[in-house]
Order: C-alpha cells, then structure tokens, then sequence
C-alpha cells in the first residue's frame, strides 16, 4: 500500500486517455481471466474484485452481504446476460465506475491508501508520467 493524493480529475483523465485505460484494463482483464477462455465468470470477476478497487474486507461485512453485493456487481458487468463477462463488457462498466469514483471524489484532492496494482494507483501513476 503506497499513500496518494488524487482527485477526480485525476481520474477523469485517465479513463479518457483511451489508449493507457484500454491498456490498464486488457492487462486486468488477462489477470482475472484465471482459467484464460477469455471471458470472465463469476468466481473470476469476484476473486479479482477486491484488489481491483482496493476494497478491503474490514468493513464488518459478513459473509451473506458480501456475497449479494458481487451478484449485483456480476449482474452489472454481464450487460448480454450471458452468464459471463467478456472484456468488452468489463471494459465499458469499468469506465461507468472510474467516472463515478471521479465525480464522487469530485475537485478537492483526497488522500487514499492504494494498493500498488490497485486501479486508483493506476491513475496516479498515469498523471504523473
Ligand atoms: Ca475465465
Ligand atoms: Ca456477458
């Protein structure tokens, strides 16, 4: 875990340079994608959620609650309702989350402790290159 300051224009301008996202994200895409069929089931989606976004499992949770909330996360991504996530999919709800996270961090800096790989880290990375 790095500490970093970011704000939500931070993350705005990473998603939207589009060739650093689609990069970020085919090389989480390839990483989640455990058993490598190219599509993301659900136990793959589930397992790579919590480094992906740096949610820790502290949060007093229990086992029932955390498991409903990556059924509606898994029915989110499955846009097709195929069963499974494919990287266009993923793609594109990732975008939908990162712009939220943005305007939910809105313009003041926040200061967040990232995993390294973490997603956030990503895009403090981004803006500092
Ligand atoms: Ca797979
Ligand atoms: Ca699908």
């Amino acid at each position: 875990m790095s500490v970093a300051i970011l704000n939500g224009v931070t993350v705005q301008a990473f998603v939207e340079d589009e060739e650093a996202f689609k990069k970020c994200i085919n090389e989480y895409f390839k990483d989640l994608d455990v058993n490598g069929d190219g599509v993301l089931s659900r136990s793959e989606l589930r397992k790579g959620f919590d480094s992906l976004l740096a949610v820790g499992n502290d949060a007093g949770n229990t086992k029932e609650e955390m498991s409903s909330l990556y059924d509606i996360v898994f029915e989110k991504f499955d846009s097709d309702h195929s069963g499974t996530v494919d990287l266009e999919e993923f793609r594109s709800e990732m975008k939908e989350i990162m712009l939220a996270v943005a305007r939910g961090i809105g313009n003041s800096p926040i200061q967040v402790a990232l995993g390294n790989d973490s997603f956030l880290m990503k895009a403090v990375q981004h803006e500092a290159s």
